[in-house]
């Protein structure tokens, strides 16, 4: 273990810990261990008393009264918008559209901008994909007579860019990647395919359900044309994601719902659309959860987003050598925590995954085991599933050392130690 580089300096996850009331309740008679942060992340005590807040002081529909409490409700909904866009340095607020989650955003980008894709285009996507970024292109394939291709992935679980280079063709109108695996980790050099997918004529959409939450992502730099996230996976509220978007493509699309809020003008047989990004949110919006997110980014800012990335590379270096060290199991994935997220997928070959974190439950530690939304890649591993250990701010060392006695413990319960 004396490879493993000290902890990140300035970073104290045990106090952190103290501001998620969650992480005090025992489980089975153990402290919580909560490692299932790639699902969803636990909520701040300061989300939680933003959203009661929102409840009890300014509760009301937006965009529409002139009341105080309309415009309050509209101030905090907008300013949910705007500190989106400075969260990952978004050219415009108007350019963020407030959707459910990351899996909304690609439905939406699929739906509209795919609207413009005419038989034999094609969408170019990977084996490391989640469902989410899958299934709506699956969809539009079905609908559109679009083509899909898939970039492989090496042995070590990366990108194959030499296939990705060689996908890429005229006839590629969209490329559409996940910027970190929910279940290799690995990180995509989402900067350099950007300008490959651009110097063909396509549009890049990021699926940043992963890396928002877990590394400084700056939408300019990154060059993608969309970026979709969740605040659920952020430490704020389930119910709101985003898709962050260049406004003048935006601008070009037509919307998928139709509804209150997303017009300017209707007569009974015809309707014009609101400006962006109003036109993509129809129906009143989940304003609480919206309103109760800043709160989180407050968090992650006063951390720092280099702060955060920097501990949870730490983290999943000692994890990986830990893991590792025991001997016993596949870990997948690249090895270098450079190059990976603060996420570790593994496989016991002589205990089910579903068994491992049913024990490891009983112990109060949470992972997550099952195929994580992405047959294709389990299928590409050959596995039936994997059992997952994803990070947070919250967590250190000791909780990666409970995993590990945990799976000692598991193997000794199945008497194979
Ligand atoms: N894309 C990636 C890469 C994800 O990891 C997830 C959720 C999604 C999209 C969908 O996000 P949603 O907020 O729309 O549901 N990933 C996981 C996971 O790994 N375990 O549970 C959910």
């Amino acid at each position: 273990m004396t490879s493993i580089a000290p902890p990140a300096v300035g970073f104290d996850p045990r106090a952190l810990r103290r501001r998620f009331p969650i992480l005090d309740r025992k489980v089975h008679g153990h402290n919580l261990v909560y490692l299932d942060n790639a699902a969803t992340t636990q909520k701040p005590a300061a989300v939680l008393d933003a959203l009661r807040s929102y409840y009890s002081t300014s509760n009301a529909n937006v965009h529409r009264g002139v009341h105080t409490l309309a415009e309050e409700a509209t101030g905090l909904y907008e300013s949910c918008r705007a500190r989106v866009a400075r969260f990952v340095n978004a050219p415009e607020a108007r350019g963020v559209v407030i959707v459910r989650n990351t899996t909304e955003a690609i439905n939406l980008v699929a739906r509209s901008w795919g609207a413009t894709l005419s038989p034999g285009d094609e969408v170019l996507l990977s084996e490391m994909e989640h469902h989410s970024n899958l299934v709506p292109w699956i969809l539009l394939a079905r609908e559109r007579g679009v083509v899909l291709r898939h970039v492989s992935i090496t042995a070590d679980g990366e990108l194959d860019m030499a296939a990705l280079a060689s996908l890429l063709s005229r006839r590629t109108r969209i490329v559409a990647l996940t910027a970190m695996s929910n279940v290799l980790g690995t990180i995509n050099p989402i900067a350099e395919i950007a300008d490959a997918a651009h110097a063909v004529g396509a549009v890049l959409a990021v699926d940043g359900a992963q890396s928002v939450p877990h590394l400084p992502v700056d939408f300019r730099t990154l060059g993608a044309d969309f970026l979709a996230f969740s605040a659920h996976k952020m430490y704020g509220p389930t119910g709101v994601g985003f898709l962050v978007a260049k406004p003048e493509l935006l601008e070009r699309m037509e919307p998928i719902a139709g509804g209150g809020e997303m017009i300017r003008e209707v007569r009974l047989d015809w309707a014009t659309w609101n400006d962006i990004p109003h036109k993509f949110e129809a129906g009143t919006p989940n304003i609480a959860d919206a309103a109760a997110f800043p709160a989180a980014l407050d968090m992650l800012e006063d951390l720092g987003m280099s702060g955060v990335r920097a501990h949870e590379r730490q983290l999943v270096g000692y994890a990986l050598d830990r893991l590792r060290g025991l001997g016993w199991l596949t870990v997948h994935g690249p090895l270098d925590p450079h190059r990976r997220g603060g996420l570790v997928s593994f496989v016991d070959p002589e205990i089910h995954p579903h068994d491992l974190a049913q024990v490891l439950d009983t112990l109060g530690i949470a992972v997550r085991a099952g195929h994580h939304c992405a047959q294709p890649l389990m299928r590409r591993l050959d596995v039936a599933a994997t059992a997952r250990a994803s990070f947070g701010i919250y967590n250190d060392r000791d909780d990666v050392d409970a995993l590990v006695d945990g799976l000692i413990a598991a193997r000794k319960y199945f008497g194979l130690a």
